[in-house]
């Protein structure tokens, strides 16, 4: 039984008990409803209310939404309980999230351990607090730090909560035996019964709705439940509690049926689930990783560096001259102090955790690393040599990690009499912000060094997702099949600013044009000249590119690419003269320009992603197709409410997806268009990707 009850002192104990974190699930309810009910039926001075495990109620059963609702209802349960005649305490530990701290706040005290952490977090799955945490919330902190507290979904600590009103007692062990002895004391006082709902309507002037709706509207650009959340704020200042309810209990319907909310709850278990790799024994050893060293002290070493310091481990930055580490540490002091700066860390742990990076341009002080990850600039060969020389270095067990954002890890294993302690480990830039993490799987890689490498990105606080060899793994192969169609828009008709504008109103971060600004168009241009001509592809998805670069337009780092930029700035100019080289370069391929609409853009570029997605997953590149939406989520800035370009697919409909992808290829030709055979399967079997890929277990 989820739920059990205990008199003691005629004190109710009713404690939780559903691993692993106690979720309101339709048992865990219908345990409450009863263990409540059978408490004030009785002759009980007060009810408590705790939870076994590592943590308090940290919401609803996600897993449970999209099946039909079963009584007893959370907000119906929750008002019953408020109802009850007697104290009610809730004893907090772990984190108290959504439906769970709602739950806190239908009590009528609230004790916790120091360490717990409250919050209403549903806004991270597209929807809003449904059970009464919009009316009772604001009631007890107010409208602004209510709005705070409810869209921005961040939990706050106990001391904050507390200084909120919303927690009475902190101790700092013994919760349960704490919470015990402090309703006894309410009992002896003579405390009242404390019911938030019953709290006048908070005040508010009328105008912070209107300021929060528009903040939210760049904030959180295009997504439902931040409005819906300020709507129902909104009606517990200007309605009864019950009609703010009723207010409440309609826009949380309206989430939850919702794409948005769909797609955020699809990216919450995808992201959990690409942390499990098939195959890989749960029990599998780790090896012990407490010394990185790290090879290359560019922006990505830089970046990669740290992430081992932040976690607490020995860092040696290794460069092949000090001018050069010198500059690589400059960099890394920056980024501390910039972190200081806004806030995000103190200046002493900013200047401990930075001292646990070392420099050195001596291999030798490599040997006693425990993890080595090479990041030096895209050349296979140099990337070779390198392994060669720590093969002879590194101690026996060293795991061997190469950044490589395309490379061939299999040949760089290869260079190594160890190539089982061989992995890739592709950070992306800034590696020291960036969550993504593709841990590339060579052929002979060892599962411990998988098994190892999976839980050390969890502890680099990194979003790791296995990736098979391929060029480009998982997300930058994908990534040219969505460079190419934006090019090709380019020089049929579309200027850089409205194929940006169209891909940021669909929902993605950044446009392409300012993506490849940003990464400098020099780099495709100098892979491109090691290339024989035919070897380049169709010149009509280069030629702009290949053409600013030669007017000395490098991007962003040049103060002009597709935009101009001022200096040390990334606002960004439309330049006329990009668009008289377009229209020129259009000509010389013969391309005759036409009209191209957003609508088109945006399937060109997203068709793309998925059709090439399709083949990976088909190819065992990516485990599942829910790993390429955290590769795109986390890495590419595609927009987590549309659940990544394959939950995307599925929202969309396979059948549909094709027959536009059959058009382009009529249109625009084979081959870049022929439908993947994964596809066409799935539309013939009438399957979703989601289906199918739980039939693959
Ligand atoms: N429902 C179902 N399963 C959940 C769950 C939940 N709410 N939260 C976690 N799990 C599973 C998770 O899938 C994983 O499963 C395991 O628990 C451990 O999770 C009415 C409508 C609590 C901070 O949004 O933020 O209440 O992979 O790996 O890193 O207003 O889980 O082991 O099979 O994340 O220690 C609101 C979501 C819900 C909180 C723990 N609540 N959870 O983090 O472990 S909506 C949330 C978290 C709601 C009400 C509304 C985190 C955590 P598996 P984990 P963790």
């Amino acid at each position: 039984m989820p739920v059990q009850l205990e008199i003691v002192d005629n004190i109710a104990l009713v404690t939780i008990d559903n691993p692993p974190v106690n979720a309101l699930s339709h048992a865990v309810r219908l345990g409450l409803q009863n263990a409540v009910r059978e408490a004030t039926a009785g002759a009980c001075e007060a009810i408590v209310i705790q939870c076994a495990g590592r943590t308090f109620v940290a919401g609803a059963d996600i897993k449970e939404f999209g099946q039909p609702p079963k009584d007893p209802w959370l907000p119906g349960l929750l008002e019953e309980i408020e109802a009850a005649k007697v104290p009610v305490v809730a004893a907090l530990h772990g984190t108290a999230l959504g439906g769970g701290f709602e739950l806190a706040l239908a009590s009528h005290y609230r004790i916790a351990l120091e360490d717990a952490q409250v919050g209403l977090p549903e806004v991270k799955l597209g929807l809003l607090p449904g059970a009464g945490g919009t009316q009772r919330l604001p009631r007890i902190v107010g409208v602004k730090a209510a709005l705070d507290l409810i869209t921005r979904g961040t939990p706050i600590d106990a001391k904050s909560a507390q200084v909120l009103g919303l927690v009475d007692e902190i101790v700092t062990s013994d919760l349960h035996e704490a919470a015990f002895e402090y309703a006894k004391k309410l009992v002896a006082a003579g405390a009242g019964i404390r019911r938030s709902s019953e709290l006048p309507a908070p005040e508010a002037d009328s105008a912070i709705f209107a300021e929060y709706r528009k903040q939210l509207a760049q904030r959180a650009r295009g997504q439902l439940a931040p409005q819906k959340i300020v709507d129902c704020v909104e009606a517990a200042v200007t309605l009864s509690f019950a009609d703010g309810m009723e207010t409440e209990r309609k826009a949380f319907m309206e989430c939850i049926a919702s794409s948005q909310s769909a797609g955020l709850r699809h990216m919450f278990f995808a992201e959990r689930e690409a942390g499990k790799v098939r195959g890989l024994a749960s029990d599998t050893p780790h090896r012990e990783v407490q010394k990185v060293g790290v090879i290359g002290a560019g922006t990505m070493g830089s970046g990669i560096a740290m992430n081992f310091a932040n976690a607490g481990m020995a860092v040696r930055l290794l460069e092949v001259n000090n001018e050069a580490l010198q500059k690589g540490l400059d960099t890394i002091a920056r980024n501390y102090a910039g972190g200081v700066k806004r806030g995000k860390m103190s200046e002493q742990d900013a200047n401990t955790t930075r001292e646990r990076i070392t420099g050195t341009t001596d291999y030798a002080d490599l040997a006693d690393a425990d993890l080595i990850v090479e990041a030096v600039y895209e050349n296979l060969e140099l990337k070779q040599d390198i392994f060669r020389r720590l093969d002879g270095i590194a101690k026996p067990g060293a795991i061997l990690a190469t950044n490589t954002s395309y490379q061939d890890v299999n040949k760089i294993a290869a260079a190594t009499g160890r190539p089982e302690d061989v992995i890739g480990l592709h950070f992306f830039s800034p590696a020291h912000i960036m969550k993504l993490l593709e841990v590339v799987r060579a052929d002979k890689t060892a599962d411990d060094v998988l098994a190892t490498c999976m839980a050390l990105a969890r502890r680099i606080r990194k979003v790791p997702v296995v990736a098979g060899v391929c060029y480009g793994f998982i997300g930058n192969r994908m990534l040219q099949h969505y460079g190419r169609e934006a090019q090709l828009c380019l020089i049929e008709g579309a200027t850089p600013d409205a194929i940006d504008t169209a891909m940021q109103q669909w929902g993605m971060a950044m446009g392409p044009m300012r993506v490849f600004d940003l990464a400098g168009l020099d780099v495709g241009y100098k892979a491109r000249q090691g290339l024989a001509l035919e070897e380049r592809g169709d010149p009509k998805a280069y030629r702009v590119a290949d053409a600013l670069v030669e007017m000395g337009r490098l991007g962003q780092k040049s103060g002009a690419g597709f935009y101009t930029y001022d200096a040390g700035s990334r606002d960004y100019t439309v330049d006329p003269l990009v668009e008289e080289l377009i229209v020129k370069e259009a000509a010389a391929l013969n391309v005759e320009r036409r009209e191209i609409g957003a609508d088109e853009i945006v399937d060109r570029l997203i068709y793309a992603l998925i059709n090439e997605g399709m083949r990976i997953v088909e190819e065992g590149i990516a485990q599942r197709p829910s790993d390429i939406d955290v590769v795109y989520v986390y890495g590419y800035g595609f927009p987590a409410y549309r659940g990544g370009p394959m939950h995307y697919a599925d929202t969309v409909g396979l059948k549909n997806v094709l027959a536009r992808i059959c058009e382009f290829r009529e249109r625009l030709g084979a081959e870049n268009w022929s439908p993947a055979p994964l596809l066409e399967k799935l539309v013939r079997d009438d399957l979703s990707l989601a289906q199918w890929s739980a039939q693959q277990g």
